[in-house]
């Protein structure tokens, strides 16, 4: 079937069919472990140079659906380009990661650009999305996303990725006013931000809360659920159409009844949690996602084919979509891409 959106499987699995086969995507499928994407990014410079060339950017983005044909294309961009839009300075390191001006007081967040000014910054990623619904194939899926409020706090109070994210819980234990209206102007640049992308073509969305798993009790309920809720219904209410993943990465316990607390479609699990353990305790909310182990990607083997196997099964009774627990690392193989899609596929 390729009657535009009730024929693409992704679109199905998200409106909560359970497929004979799980459609497959793979979280940072464009990347390092594709000589194509290096080249590309040799071509473009540097990574923020790549993010904000539309025409590189839709290119890495086929790169992965021309040599797969995975069933969803993510378009190629960061989370970290919205604080850039709001005004922080980013760069990155090569070997190191990205690197932000902090944010440590009420003035750093009043200092930020109003919302509305992010577009001025984030136009040629809505001209990558506009290129991608001309360019991909009627059956694959384009996904838009953003970071999650409080990952996207992290950076920008610590200025870089930490392990613990120490510095953005100081904040938060020291400034609680100021911490709030951080994630609050955040939270209104995303919608804005998510609408835009939708408005260029993204039909379905993704909110990446890669450090969820350090917010524990209240606070996860406050600053990873209440935001990723606020985000959902504002997106609902314009957009009824179009679906939206969250990923609160490491949750836990956490992951039980998100879809029904923020009114995802679909939870993204990542690979510290059992297939079973998620089909009995999620998968009863609705649609997920995932989630093999990156590392199967640079092990390969029997071991990746039985791993696939097993989370087929697992969630075989649901809705669901295949994915990684976490993005694929630069040292994976790409050959071990195809034989997860193949055992996905064949069986
Ligand atoms: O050198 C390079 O080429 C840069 C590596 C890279 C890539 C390929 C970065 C830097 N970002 C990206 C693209 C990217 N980032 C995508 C594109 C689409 C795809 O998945 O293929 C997406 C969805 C992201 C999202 C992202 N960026 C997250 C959330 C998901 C996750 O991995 O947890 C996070 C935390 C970032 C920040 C970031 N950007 C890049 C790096 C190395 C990091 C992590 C920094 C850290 O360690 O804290």
């Amino acid at each position: 079937m390729k009657d535009g959106g009730t024929g693409k499987t992704i679109l199905r699995a998200l409106a909560g069919e359970t497929l004979p086969t799980p459609p497959i995507w793979m979280m940072r499928q464009a990347g390092r472990y594709l000589p194509e994407y290096r080249a590309t990014r040799a071509q473009a410079g540097d990574f923020l140079s790549l993010c904000y060339n539309p025409e590189l950017a839709a290119e890495v983005t086929l790169q992965p659906i021309r040599r797969y044909g995975f069933d969803a294309a993510i378009l190629f961009a960061d989370i970290l380009l919205v604080p850039q839009a709001l005004g922080a300075d980013l760069w990155f390191v090569t070997g190191e990661g990205p690197r932000l001006s902090t944010i440590t007081d009420q003035a750093g967040v009043d200092a930020l650009k109003p919302v509305d000014a992010i577009h001025e910054t984030l136009n040629p990623i809505y001209e990558t999305v506009r290129i991608l619904r001309r360019e991909l194939p009627e059956e694959t899926t384009l996904i838009g996303f953003a970071g999650a409020p409080w990952t996207v706090a992290t950076y920008m109070i610590a200025g870089r990725g930490t392990p613990d994210q120490g510095p953005a819980h100081a904040f938060m234990q020291g400034n609680v006013a100021a911490f709030e209206a951080l994630l609050a102007q955040i939270t209104a640049a995303t919608i804005e931000y998510l609408a835009a992308q939708i408005e260029a073509g993204a039909e379905v969305v993704k909110i990446f809360d890669s450090w969820a798993g350090s917010l524990k009790g209240a606070a996860f309920q406050k600053y990873a659920v209440a935001p990723c809720a606020e985000i959902t219904a504002a997106i609902k209410a314009r957009y009824p159409h179009i679906p939206v993943i969250g990923f609160p990465r490491e949750a836990g316990d956490g992951y039980i009844g998100f879809h029904a607390a923020t009114g995802v479609d679909c939870v993204a699990l990542d690979n510290s949690i059992s297939p079973e353990w998620g089909a009995s305790h999620v998968q009863t909310g609705g649609c997920v996602q995932g989630n093999l182990a990156s590392s199967h990607m640079v092990t390969g083997g029997q071991p990746l084919i039985d791993e696939a196997r097993a989370i087929v099964q697992a969630f075989s009774k649901g809705p669901h979509i295949f994915n990684l627990g976490h993005g694929i690392t630069p040292d994976a193989d790409p050959e071990n891409v195809a034989l997860m899609i193949e055992t996905v596929r064949n069986g």
